[in-house]
C-alpha cells in the first residue's frame, strides 16, 4: 500500500473532524490473527501526551498495534507516526550486538568484551583525572527505572553531578517557569481542563502536528460547542491555525511584550480577579518583591501599540486577545518549545502564568496553565527522577544537603559521594567534552550528534574522549563517534514506567524478547556498575519492580508522591496522577488546592481565605514576575536578514532512526525543505523546489525550497529531523541563563538559490 501525505490526510479528514493530523480511529486494528493473538497494555514510545497502546503478539512476534480504549488520554485513538510504531521493533537497522571501535572501524564484540572495555576506560578516568571526568547523558524517551540507574551509577557511586540529558534541550525552561511562579514544578491540572474550558491559548505549540491526540481532544470539543475560542501565538502557520479564532503572529522571538501587553489590557480593563490577587499571589521583579502598584508601573511601557511595534503585530489584536482571556470564565494555556527554546524561555513561561494568576484562572476546572511536554517521559524520569545536573529523585535539588543525604540513604552509599556543587549542563557538558575536561561519556537513548544546537562544534568533542552510546538502531550521527556502542533492547522488547505531560505515571509490558542480543538499558548499567567495582549497590535489582519499588520510596512524602503507585496498580490501572500517597488513593486532579493531600493537610489557618496555597513557596503565594522583553541573542541584521526557525512534523520523530524506517512514512515526507513565505521568494527569485542556500554564521546547509504561505515574511523554517540536511549546523548555542536551555528557536540567516 502506497500512502502519502495527501491520503493520509483525506483518509482521517473523512473519519473525523481532526483533520490534517493523522488520527486512526478505534477499532480499525487488524482482524488478521485475532484468534490466536494475544494483546498487551503499553503506552505510546513517542510524544509526552502518553498515549495508551495495546499491542497484539502472535508467536513471539508484535504484530499489531492499536489505541487502548481504557486509556483516558487518548481512548483508543492513535496518531500516524504511533500507528506503525509496533514495525519499528524489527527495523532493518536494529543494532543486535555489542560493537567496539578498533583501528576507526566498529566490530563485533561480545557482551563481556565491551562492558570489560567501558568499566576499565572508566575507572581508569575517574582514578586518573576525578569523577567528574565523567559524564552521563540521558534522555526523556528514557525509562524512569533507566535514569533511575544511571543516577544512582553517576552520581552516588562514580560520584559526579554530570548526569544531563535532552530535556535540557526541551523541557529545562518550563522547569524554570513553574518554579519560580508556583514554587513546583510541573502543571496543576490534567487533561481533563481540556473538555472544561471556554479557551485555549495556544503558544508557541503546534499541536496539531507534535501533540496530534492533545489536538484531536480539543477540535472535538470546539465542534461541540462553537462558542469555545482559540487564540494562538506563533510566527507560523502550522494546522494548528486552521481552528484558530484568532492568530497572533510576532517575529520570531518578539512575544514577550505581547504578553506583558496583554496583561496591561486586562488589568485597566477590570478583567483580574482582585480577591485571588489579594490573597494568594505576590509580585517580583526579577529577583526582589515589589507591590502590585509597581507591577502596574512596569507595565505603562508595554500598551498594546507599544508592545505591538516590538512584536511587529496589530495592537488591536493583542487588545482582542486579551479580552478574549478576560471574557472567558476558564483559560487553558499551552505551549511547547516556541516558549521555552529560547534565551529568555523561563521569562516567556512566567508571562503565560502571569495571565493565569491575574486573572485567577487556575487552580478550577476549565482553567490551567499547562505546558505540553515533548519526550514519552521528559516529565517522570527525568524532571521526577532527577535527571539534569542540578536535580535529585523526587523533585530534590543537589544543592539541599538533607536531600543529598536522603537519597544517598536509599541508595546505599556515603552522603559525601554525591557532590554538592550542580554537575554541568548539556551545552556545558558538550563544551567540557570538546575541551577534553571530560574525557568519558555514556550517552543514553538520544543522539546529541544531530540534535544538540550548533552541533558541529561539538563533534571532535565526541570522536576525541572516549565515548559510550547505549542504542537500540544503528548507525546515527552519534554511533560514527562511538569508542563502544551497545544494544539497547527497544520499546515492547522491555517492561518499565514512562510520566506524562499530566503527572501521570504509566507502566508498559515487556511484550516480546530483545532482537538479536540486545539488552534492557537498566541492566546494562547494572552490569557495568558491578564491572566498575559497585557490586554490593547494584547486584540486588533483577528486576524492573525492584528498581521501581525502590525508587517511589524516595517520593514519599514529596509533593510528587508516588508511594502509591505501585507495580501492582500500574499494571492494572490505566496509569496514576501524582500526588497518590496511598495504594487506596485515586490520585489527584488538582494540585495546590482542595482534593491535593498537600493542600488538605495544611492547618486551617494557612488556608484562611484561601482556595489555593502554593507550599512550593514560603508563603505559599504564587509569583506574578516583572520581566523584561528581552529579544532573541542573534537579532536579524542588514547581513543576515532572516529569522531561522526549526521545529517538527507530524509524520516524524526528531533524528529519523524510528520513523525514518517506515516505508509509509518516508513516502508521506521524504526529505527536508526550508519554508519560505513567497513574498521572500519572490524577492529573491525562489521557486517551490529550487535549491537554496540558508547560511548563519555557523555553517552552511544547502535545501529544497519549500514555498509556502507558513512562515511570515522575514522568517524560514526547517524540520529538525534529516540527517543529510542537518539544521542544527546552522543553529545557535546561546542558552537562556535561568534554564541553560539553547534557542532553537530563533537566529539569524541569509538565504539566497544556490
Ligand atoms: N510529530 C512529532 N511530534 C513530536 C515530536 C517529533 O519529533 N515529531 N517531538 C516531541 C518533542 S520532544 C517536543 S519538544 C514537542 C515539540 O512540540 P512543538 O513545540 O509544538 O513543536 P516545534 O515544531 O518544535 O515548535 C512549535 C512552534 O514554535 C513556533 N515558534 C518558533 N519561534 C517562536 C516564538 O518566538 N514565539 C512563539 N510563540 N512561537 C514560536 C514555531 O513556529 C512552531 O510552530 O513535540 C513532541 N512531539
Ligand atoms: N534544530 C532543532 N534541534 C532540536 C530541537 C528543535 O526544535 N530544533 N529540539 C530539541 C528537543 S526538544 C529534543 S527533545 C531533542 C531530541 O533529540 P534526540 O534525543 O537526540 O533525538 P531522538 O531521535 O529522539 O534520539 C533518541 C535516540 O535514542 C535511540 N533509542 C530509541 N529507543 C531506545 C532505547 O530504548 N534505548 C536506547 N539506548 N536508545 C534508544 C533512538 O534510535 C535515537 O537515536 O532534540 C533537540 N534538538
Ligand atoms: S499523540 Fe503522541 S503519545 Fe499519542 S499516539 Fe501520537 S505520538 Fe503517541
Ligand atoms: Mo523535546
Amino acid at each position: 500500500m502506497t500512502v502519502n501525505r495527501r491520503d493520509f490526510i483525506k483518509s482521517t479528514a473523512a473519519a473525523m473532524a481532526a483533520a490534517s493530523i493523522g488520527v486512526t480511529l478505534p477499532g480499525t486494528e487488524r482482524k488478521l490473527f485475532a484468534d490466536t493473538m494475544t494483546w498487551h497494555k503499553t503506552v505510546c514510545r513517542y510524544c509526552g501526551v502518553g498515549c495508551g497502546i495495546m499491542l497484539g503478539k502472535r508467536d513471539n512476534k508484535v504484530v499489531a498495534i492499536k489505541g487502548d480504549k481504557e486509556n483516558t488520554i487518548n481512548q483508543g485513538h492513535l496518531c500516524v507516526k504511533a500507528f506503525f510504531l509496533h514495525r519499528v521493533i524489527y527495523a532493518k537497522t536494529r543494532l543486535t550486538q555489542p560493537l567496539i571501535k578498533k583501528n576507526g572501524k566498529h566490530v563485533p564484540a561480545t557482551w563481556d568484551e565491551a562492558l570489560t572495555l567501558v568499566a576499565s576506560k572508566f575507572n581508569e578516568i575517574r582514578q586518573t583525572h576525578g569523577p567528574d571526568a565523567l559524564a552521563f547523558y540521558g534522555s526523556g524517551q528514557a525509562e524512569t527505572e533507566e535514569t533511575y540507574m544511571a543516577n544512582k551509577l553517576f552520581r552516588g557511586c562514580i560520584g559526579t553531578n554530570n548526569v544531563d540529558g535532552n530535556p535540557r534541550l526541551c523541557m529545562a525552561s518550563a522547569v524554570g517557569g513553574y518554579l519560580a511562579s508556583f514554587g513546583k514544578d510541573e502543571p496543576i491540572g490534567t487533561y481533563e481542563d481540556i473538555e472544561k474550558t471556554d479557551l485555549f491559548f495556544l503558544v508557541g505549540t503546534n499541536t496539531a502536528e507534535a501533540h496530534p491526540i492533545v489536538f484531536k481532544r480539543l477540535v472535538e470539543y470546539k465542534n461541540r460547542n462553537p462558542q469555545v475560542k482559540i487564540v494562538i501565538i506563533d510566527p507560523r502557520k502550522t494546522p494548528t491555525d486552521q481552528i484558530a479564532d484568532l492568530h497572533i503572529f510576532p517575529q520570531p522571538g518578539y512575544d514577550l511584550p505581547v504578553m506583558h501587553a496583554m496583561a496591561k489590557v486586562l488589568i485597566d480593563e477590570g478583567y483580574i480577579d482582585e480577591d485571588y490577587i489579594q490573597n494568594q499571589v505576590a509580585f517580583a521583579d526579577n529577583d526582589k518583591a515589589i507591590t502590585f502598584d509597581e507591577f502596574k508601573t512596569f507595565l505603562e511601557a508595554y500598551t498594546p501599540e507599544a508592545a505591538a511595534k516590538m512584536a511587529n503585530v496589530d495592537a488591536k489584536d493583542i487588545v482582542k486577545a486579551a479580552r478574549l482571556f478576560g471574557q472567558a470564565k476558564t483559560a487553558m494555556s499551552m505551549w511547547t518549545m516556541g516558549l521555552n527554546q529560547r534565551t529568555r524561555g523561563v521569562w516567556a513561561n512566567n508571562l503565560v502564568h502571569n495571565l493565569h494568576l491575574l486573572t485567577g484562572k487556575l487552580g478550577v476546572p476549565g482553567s490551567d496553565s499547562f505546558s505540553l511536554t515533548g519526550q514519552p517521559n521528559a516529565c517522570g524520569g527525568v524532571r521526577e527522577g532527577g535527571g539534569l545536573s542540578h536535580i535529585l529523585p523526587g523533585h530534590r535539588v543537589v544543592g539541599n544537603a538533607d536531600h543529598r543525604a536522603a537519597v544517598a540513604k536509599v541508595w546505599g552509599v556515603p552522603a559525601e559521594r554525591i557532590p554538592a556543587a550542580p554537575g554541568k549542563h548539556t551545552v556545558a557538558m558538550f563544551e567540557a567534552l570538546t575541551k577534553g575536561e571530560i574525557k568519558g561519556m555514556y550517552v543514553l537513548c538520544t543522539n546529541p550528534a544531530h540534535s544538540l544546537p550548533n552541533a558541529s562544534k561539538y563533534w571532535p568533542g565526541m570522536r576525541d574522549q572516549f565515548l559510550v552510546v547505549a542504542e537500540s538502531f544503528y548507525p546515527s550521527a552519534t554511533t560514527d563517534y562511538a569508542d563502544v556502542v551497545l544494544p539497547a533492547a527497544f520499546w515492547g522488547e522491555k517492561e518499565g514506567v514512562y510520566g506524562c505531560t499530566e503527572r501521570r505515571s504509566q507502566h508498559m509490558e515487556k511484550v516480546v524478547e530483545p532482537m538479536g542480543e540486545a539488552r534492557w538499558d537498566a541492566f546494562i548499567i547494572r552490569d557495568l556498575a558491578i564491572k566498575m567495582g559497585f557490586e554490593k549497590e547494584f547486584a540486588k535489582y533483577q528486576t524492573a519492580e525492584d528498581i521501581w519499588s525502590e525508587y517511589i520510596t524516595l517520593t514519599k512524602g514529596t509533593d510528587m508522591d508516588l508511594t502509591g503507585a505501585t507495580y501492582a496498580r500500574l499494571k492494572k490501572e490505566r496509569g496514576l496522577v501524582w500526588p497518590v500517597p496511598s495504594e487506596d488513593h485515586p490520585g489527584t486532579y488538582k494540585r495546590f488546592t482542595k482534593g491535593d493531600p498537600l493542600y488538605d493537610a495544611l492547618p486551617a489557618e494557612k488556608k484562611q481565605g484561601r482556595r489555593m496555597y502554593f507550599y512550593g513557596k514560603p508563603d505559599g503565594r504564587a509569583t506574578v514576575f516583572a520581566r523584561p522583553a528581552k529579544g532573541p541573542e542573534e537579532p536579524v541584521d542588514a547581513e543576515y536578514p532572516f529569522a531561522l526557525t526549526t521545529g517538527r512534523l507530524l509524520e516524524h520523530w526528531h533524528t529519523l532512526t524510528m520513523t525514518g524506517t517506515i516505508p509509509e512514512l518516508n513516502r508521506a515526507v521524504p526529505k527536508a525543505f526550508a519554508e519560505i513565505n513567497p513574498e521572500d521568494a519572490r524577492k529573491l527569485g525562489i521557486a517551490d523546489h529550487d535549491l537554496v542556500v540558508v547560511e548563519t554564521r555557523r555553517g552552511k546547509l544547502e535545501i529544497p525550497a519549500r514555498v509556502i504561505d507558513r512562515p511570515m515574511a522575514g522568517t524560514i523554517f526547517i524540520p529538525m529531523h534529516w540527517r543529510e540536511w542537518m539544521v542544527n549546523v546552522l543553529t545557535i548555542d546561546a542558552v537562556d541563563p535561568g534554564s541553560k536551555e539553547p534557542e532553537y528557536k530563533v537566529c539569524a540567516a541569509k538565504l539566497r538559490k544556490a
